[in-house]
Parts: structure tokens; C-alpha cells; sequence
């Protein structure tokens, strides 16, 4: 049994501090069962918890650490700014440096606004996409979750799913009207909404490859056709590529997928760990931004000194080396086929999708191509696994509908430790 007693008592104090004793609800291991770890320090592949215990970890912060932890050129990026203080509040080369970084890896990004988080960046989006067409509705599907906008928050992904929310109390009748709900993989519901609010919608936004409901992957050339659909009714296409942006490749969904969004929303990895977000697209959309164009949007801390430090680096690696992204997926793929190896054992054919450096195993055995299929999964087998691989010392996002990250710091003998560590947690639990 694992040791948790710092962690134990570390809980109980924040809980009289911090609603839930967390500063994002899905840490709080609610959907899973058992006290949250506090998490010390991290290196590479591991994570270090209050009472000295030793994970492999698979969720990178949610996307962020592709680079593992602790990645000695970023401690360095930053450690140098950190020298010249930490905040100006005025305009500074870096960030001209990453806008410029972030246009070469993304063609469909001709200008781009960094902000503080992925939440920021597609609550900033949407309204651009207002200001812009000047029409009011947003389509958005069930399952997929843009941060925590009250425009998004019906039927999102996420910790929504997980806390069994998804209709968060505190949104407005108001704004719940102007989002309309779609479903992932079926065109004919995005085409109903589209014929019953002509000429009404402002934006369709989308994860090109859902991460909040567990991995759920476009089917049937889902996303030419929600393009072709765009154009021809001139609604703004924003690919919220917070999580697979700068993870699947240098291009993120769009260069895997071939397709071109209109904006695109980013996050995570951008920020290498540190708080950043951006949104950026067509040149003529964004010049619609303040102080450009009318449509307003600010942040105190937008464009940080060290979060660029941080962001630039990790992009930086990301982008002279693209065999970086050669060895993320065939560690990913070797990881997936270990695992699959293990259902025969237990006579159980699981679902697992994967792309890239991301994957969710599905506690079903059908396939999941929407949020109603995710929902098939049971999720208290989840759990049962969860602290089952947690006791074999291996660390996963604490929710069935997450998706788990490969970093560059995994190598064979981690994946050998994981697939071991599952096919044991697997037999225990059936
Ligand atoms: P943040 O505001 O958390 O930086 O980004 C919101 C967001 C937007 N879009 C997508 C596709 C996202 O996945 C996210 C955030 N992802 C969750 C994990 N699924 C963050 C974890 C958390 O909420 O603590």
C-alpha cells in the first residue's frame, strides 16, 4: 500500500483554504475515488509525491510537459530571463520571437494574441468570431470542453463530465441560447443547426481531435467536411487545438488532418509548463483585435517575459527537431500494443483510441466515436484501475474522460514498467 500520509494531511488543510482542496476540480480525484497526491517535484518521466513516492507519469501536466520534466534547456530559458525581472507589462522581443515561431509551425496562423491560459484564448475566439460576422450562435458538441467560458460550459468534456456538472450552475439562460449542440462524427446534426439558425452563427468550434471526453478521433473526413460546410455558409471554423496543438505535430491536427482552420485556439505546450495561451488565425479575421479593430481583449500578463522564455524553448525544440515527433508516436504505438497484448488475459477486448503521443483506454468494449459512446465506459472500473496502476506506481489523469500523454522523456524500459504495471492492475481488478 502506498505511503500517503503527508499527502493525507496536506488535503485536509487545503480543503479549509481551497474550495475542494484543489485549484482545478478534476485534480481532486473525485471521479476516481482516494485522497488527491501533492505532487513535491518532477524529473523526465516521474513524479515525486509529499511522502516520497515514485510515479512514471502519463499526463504531463494535461499536455504541457512534452518534453519532460524539467528539460534542462527550458530551466535554463528561464532562469535566464528571470534575471532581467519578471514582468514589464510592455511589448518585448520574445514574444515577437514565439508570434513569429508560431506562424512558421502553423500556416493557417498568419497573426496571432498570446494570453494567459486555453480558456482565455477560446472565450477570446468566439467573441472575435462575433465582432467579426457580426452574428450572435456558436455550435459546439457534446463532449468536447473549451476551458471554462460560460459560453461552453453545455455539455462539456472534461472535468464537467467528470463532476457530473455539465450544465454548470452560474450560466446564464442568455448565454446558453446562443451555443447549439452537435454531435462528434455527425455531420447531419452540425447541418440541422446550420439550416435552423441561417445566416445566425458566428462559429463552429471543435477539438479537430477530442481530448475531454477520453481520445475520440474525427471519422469520415469529419473535418473536410465541417470546412467545406464553413465556407460555404462564411461561419468562422476555430480548431480549439489547446491540447492537440504542437502534441500531434509541429502543425498540430490541422497539418495531420491536412485541414485549415480559420482561428485556432492554443495552450498547454505553448507555454512549456507555464501559464500561456493564444488564439491567431487569417490575417483579415485578426485584425478585427484591439487595438487593431474593434473587438476588445486584454491581459496584464499576456506575453509574460518568462512564460515566453519557457514557451519559445519548448517550441523552439519542438521545431528544429522533428524526429521529436517520430519517436513521441512509435513510443506511443509500442505503449498501445503492450497494452492491447494484456486484454487477451483477461478476456476482455477494451477500447483504445490513439493518435500521436495521446491515447485513452475506454473501459468498454465498444467503439467510442462521441460523447454518448464515451459515456458507455464504466467508470468505476476506471477508478478501481486508476488506484490500481497508482499502487504499481504508475501516475494517470484521475478521470476516464482524459486523454493520457506520451513525453519524449518515456523510453522502452518505462513502457515495459507500464504495461507490466497494467496487466497486473487489469487482473486485479476482474
Ligand atoms: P485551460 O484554461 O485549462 O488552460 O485550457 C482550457 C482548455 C481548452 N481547450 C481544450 C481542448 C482543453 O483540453 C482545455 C483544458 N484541458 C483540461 C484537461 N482536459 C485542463 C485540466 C484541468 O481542467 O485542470
Amino acid at each position: 500500500m502506498l505511503n500517503k500520509s503527508q499527502s493525507k494531511s496536506l488535503f485536509q488543510k487545503a480543503q479549509q483554504f481551497i474550495p475542494g482542496g484543489v485549484n482545478s476540480p478534476v485534480r481532486a480525484f473525485k471521479a476516481v475515488g482516494g485522497d488527491p497526491l501533492f505532487i513535491k517535484s518532477a524529473q523526465g518521466a516521474y513524479l515525486y509525491d509529499e511522502d516520497g513516492n515514485e510515479f512514471i507519469e502519463l499526463i504531463n501536466s494535461w499536455g504541457p510537459m512534452i518534453l519532460g520534466h524539467a528539460n534542462e534547456k527550458v530551466i535554463g530559458a528561464v532562469n535566464e530571463a528571470l534575471k532581467s525581472s519578471l514582468s514589464f507589462g510592455a511589448p518585448t522581443k520574445k514574444e515577437v520571437d514565439i508570434a513569429e515561431l508560431i506562424t512558421e509551425m502553423f500556416p493557417s496562423i498568419e497573426k496571432v494574441r498570446m494570453v494567459n491560459s486555453g480558456t482565455e484564448a477560446t472565450m477570446s475566439a468566439i467573441r472575435l468570431a462575433r465582432g467579426f460576422t457580426g452574428r450572435d450562435k456558436v455550435i459546439k458538441f457534446e463532449g468536447c470542453y473549451h476551458g471554462h467560458g460560460d459560453s461552453f460550459l453545455i455539455a462539456a468534456g472534461s472535468g464537467a463530465i467528470t463532476m457530473g456538472t455539465p450544465d454548470s450552475p452560474g450560466v446564464t439562460k442568455g448565454t446558453a441560447k446562443d451555443t447549439l449542440l452537435a454531435k462528434y462524427n455527425d455531420l447531419e446534426s452540425v447541418e440541422r443547426l446550420v439550416q435552423t439558425n441561417k445566416g445566425d452563427i458566428a462559429a463552429l468550434i471543435i477539438e479537430p481531435v477530442a481530448g475531454n471526453m477520453g481520445c475520440v478521433l474525427p471519422e469520415n473526413d469529419f473535418l473536410q467536411k465541417l470546412r467545406s460546410l464553413c465556407s460555404k455558409e462564411g461561419i468562422v471554423l476555430i480548431f480549439d487545438e489547446v491540447m492537440t496543438g504542437f502534441r500531434l505535430a509541429r502543425g498540430g491536427a490541422q497539418e495531420v488532418f491536412n485541414v485549415q482552420a480559420d482561428l485556432t485556439t492554443l495552450g498547454k505546450i505553448i507555454g512549456g509548463g507555464m501559464p500561456v495561451g493564444a488564439y491567431g488565425g487569417k490575417k483579415e479575421i485578426m485584425e478585427f483585435v484591439s487595438p487593431s479593430g474593434p473587438v476588445y481583449q486584454a491581459g496584464t500578463l499576456s506575453g509574460n517575459p518568462i512564460a515566453m522564455a519557457a514557451g519559445f524553448e519548448t517550441l523552439n525544440q519542438l521545431y528544429s527537431d522533428p524526429t521529436i515527433y517520430e519517436e513521441l508516436n512509435k513510443a506511443t504505438s509500442k505503449l498501445v500494443a503492450g497494452i492491447r497484448n494484456n486484454f487477451s488475459k483477461i478476456g476482455k477486448n477494451y477500447t483504445i483510441n490513439h493518435i500521436g503521443s495521446m491515447f485513452s483506454l475506454f473501459f468498454t468494449e465498444s467503439p467510442v466515436s462521441d460523447f454518448d459512446s464515451a459515456k458507455q465506459s464504466d467508470t468505476s472500473l476506471f477508478g478501481k484501475y486508476f488506484n490500481r496502476m497508482l499502487e504499481n506506481g504508475i501516475y494517470l489523469a484521475p478521470s476516464q474522460f482524459e486523454a493520457l500523454f506520451i513525453s519524449v522523456s518515456i523510453d522502452q524500459n518505462h513502457i515495459d514498467k507500464i504495461v507490466e504495471a497494467n496487466r497486473i492492475s487489469l487482473e486485479a481488478i476482474h
